[in-house]
């Protein structure tokens, strides 16, 4: 056995409290070496006869590795743990002082304590959510009356500039509502509203009011009540990472220089304060000197911005806030931030913008999930440029699942697309089955599926700012096939549980022919999802144990019909066909 292929750490992703006084553990082994994977586990203060032991269970596999996983009860909240591996050989015992076949000479690890903050609780409600984000100057112009000078007109097959305004607001959201909740989403994203000069408003001027262009302070409430009068949730975008140029007190170093009280809210370089040639203080990114990089992690500074935090979830009642560059402001603003918000309202949602790694983060103590841009990249190049095989995708979505704590999982925020990069239909060289083909994939996989505005409809754009073209609204120049793909997933996944609610289990992975197929458990009722991302038209054999000998499964967007029989269900797809197993009721 490659005994240097064991690994647990006693922190999360590899253990991490699900309540005050239960502790799930994982633990990473060689593909195929290990037959068996216990724990035996106590009060870290009672003696090895005391001990109990858990069973663990296989829940996934990657291109090298397996995942082994159980829940240990701890009523005491403090644990000691060692694990006891089965080979076909061997016994082998893994603990803090390594791996032995001895017992005594592995150690034990520990989890001294189970603290409520180490316990990540997202929102029952993010389970079942569907998210919609809207870049507001794009969606719809409800207000004529707001529209900036120089407004152009709406229309969806010119590339927008970088400074480009076509008049959309929050009344065109709220004309919008009843279609959003005809697609079937529930929870709107919209990236920031708040008063600045840009289009996209990453650049804050007044973090205490509405844009102007977009509406005012009833405006916005109105918007989020009629929302919420549709059962649809609404999230804020916090931009705390950094200000815009006109922000007050930026404004004030400018003004007073060294003598501003407001200096060391940003990282000056060099007095007088100025923009250009080169910003004399550090910016978003590289040289962006409307975007002061703000410290945070000052006293003052944190302080005015939770406060501004809590206003707009206070007075707008919103239900969470999606959090920009959220990897770059320090985690002890968010730690703070958590407390505020959760403590104005309970059930908010706190969604970090993170492109990478994000483990650190959800741990209980800053957010709940993240916008999944690695599922994005995963989706991309299985689906839409099919550089990777069927082992190669499933390989590298576990390991994303993996590497964050099951409640985070559930809750990521499953994009094929945003505002900050090109749009999915045109990254699938137009190619609308693939689309769709991955369209299924994102409404039935572990996680939130979040649909960037108008992808529904089968906009096209490249990456920024292409990809926020106004719009399309017109029927006839919307793609209906597609909105009503869209609909009828929304519509399967909030009618079926175990897509929404399930644990997630490979099914089959046949790299070869393109056959990828999972199944998804609620409780007692499984759905299974079978999808031919091959070029040939297949017969693809499933190992049918899910469900009953004799169990019929329909498929609802073929209306195909399929039974278990001597364990097994045949199922034909043609290419860039997917299918969904539903047991008949
Ligand atoms: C503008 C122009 C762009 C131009 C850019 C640079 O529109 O065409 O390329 O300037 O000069 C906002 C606006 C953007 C604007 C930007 C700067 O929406 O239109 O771009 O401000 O003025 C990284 C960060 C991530 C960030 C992305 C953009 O980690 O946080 O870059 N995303 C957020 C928002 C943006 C917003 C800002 C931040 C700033 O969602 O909309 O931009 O508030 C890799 C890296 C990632 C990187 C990603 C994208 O994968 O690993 O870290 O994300 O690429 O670049």
């Amino acid at each position: 056995m490659l005994l240097e292929t064991i690994h647990h750490r006693p922190e999360s992703p590899y253990a991490y409290p699900l309540e005050l006084d239960q502790l799930r553990v994982r633990i990473r082994t060689k593909k195929g070496e290990v037959s068996g994977c216990r724990v035996f586990h106590g009060d870290r203060y009672r003696s090895e006869e005391e001990e109990e032991e858990v069973l663990l269970t296989q829940t996934a596999s990657d291109l090298w590795f397996d995942w082994f996983e159980g829940v240990i009860p701890a009523p005491t909240r403090r644990v000691q743990y060692v694990f006891r591996l089965d080979t076909e050989e061997n016994t082998w015992w893994y603990g803090e002082k390594g791996i032995s076949q001895e017992r005594g000479a592995a150690g034990v690890f520990h989890y001294a304590y189970i603290h409520e903050e180490a316990v990540l609780r997202v929102p029952e409600w993010a389970r079942d959510a569907a998210v919609y984000q809207i870049f507001p100057e794009r969606f719809a112009n409800g207000d004529a009356g707001l529209d900036p000078e120089g407004v152009l007109p709406w229309k969806s097959n010119t590339p927008p500039k970088s400074d480009s305004f076509y008049g959309g607001d929050l009344k065109g959201i709220i004309d919008r509502i009843p279609w959003l909740a005809e697609l079937g989403v529930n929870t709107l994203y919209l990236t920031p509203i708040f008063r600045s000069p840009s289009n996209h408003k990453y650049n804050i001027d007044d973090y205490e009011q509405i844009d102007p262009g977009f509406g005012d302070w009833k405006t916005c409430k109105a918007m989020v009540e009629t929302a919420h009068h549709y059962g649809i949730r609404v999230l804020f975008d916090g931009v705390f990472n950094h200000s815009g140029s006109g922000f007050f007190a930026f404004r004030d170093v400018q003004e007073k220089g060294a003598a501003s009280p407001y200096k060391n809210w940003f990282r000056i370089r060099d007095f007088p304060v100025v923009m250009s040639p080169q910003p004399h203080y550090e910016t978003f990114a590289d040289h962006i000197p409307d975007m002061p990089k703000l410290m945070t992690h000052l006293p003052e500074v944190r302080e005015y911005f939770l406060n501004v935090a809590e206003y707009w979830t206070r007075e707008m009642g919103i239900d969470g806030w999606r959090l920009d560059v959220a990897n770059e402001v320090d985690a002890a603003f968010w730690r703070a931030f958590r407390e505020r918000i959760r403590s104005v309202n309970p059930d908010a949602l706190i969604v970090g913008e993170i492109w990478h790694d994000p483990g650190p983060w959800l741990r209980g103590d800053q957010w709940d999930s993240v916008m999944n841009y690695r599922f994005r990249e995963a989706v991309i190049s299985f689906f839409a440029t099919c550089e990777w095989t069927a082992e190669e995708f499933e390989a590298r979505l576990t390991s994303a699942r993996m590497g964050v704590p099951e409640q985070a999982a559930s809750a990521m925020w499953n994009l094929l697309g945003s505002h900050d990069t090109e749009r999915f239909l045109t990254r699938c060289n137009h190619d609308r089955k693939r689309f769709q083909l991955a369209v299924l994939f994102q409404m039935t996989y572990p996680g939130i599926p979040m649909i960037y505005y108008g992808d529904e409809v089968g906009m096209e754009g490249g990456p920024d700012p292409d990809c926020r073209r106004p719009m399309v609204w017109e029927e006839e120049k919307q793609d209906r096939e597609l909105f009503d793909f869209h609909r009828k997933l929304l519509d399967l996944r909030h009618r079926l549980a175990p897509l929404r609610r399930g644990d997630y289990r490979t099914w089959k992975v046949d790299g070869k022919k393109g056959i990828y197929a999972f199944l998804r458990r609620y409780q007692e009722e499984s759905v299974g999802v079978v999808i031919n991302n091959g070029d040939r038209r297949r017969s693809i054999r499933l190992e049918g144990t899910a469900w009953g000998e004799g169990a019929v499964l329909l498929d609802p967007l073929s209306g195909g019909r399929f039974t278990v029989e001597e364990k097994h269900v045949f199922c034909t797809l043609d290419a860039g066909q997917g299918a969904l197993l539903v047991p008949e009721r």
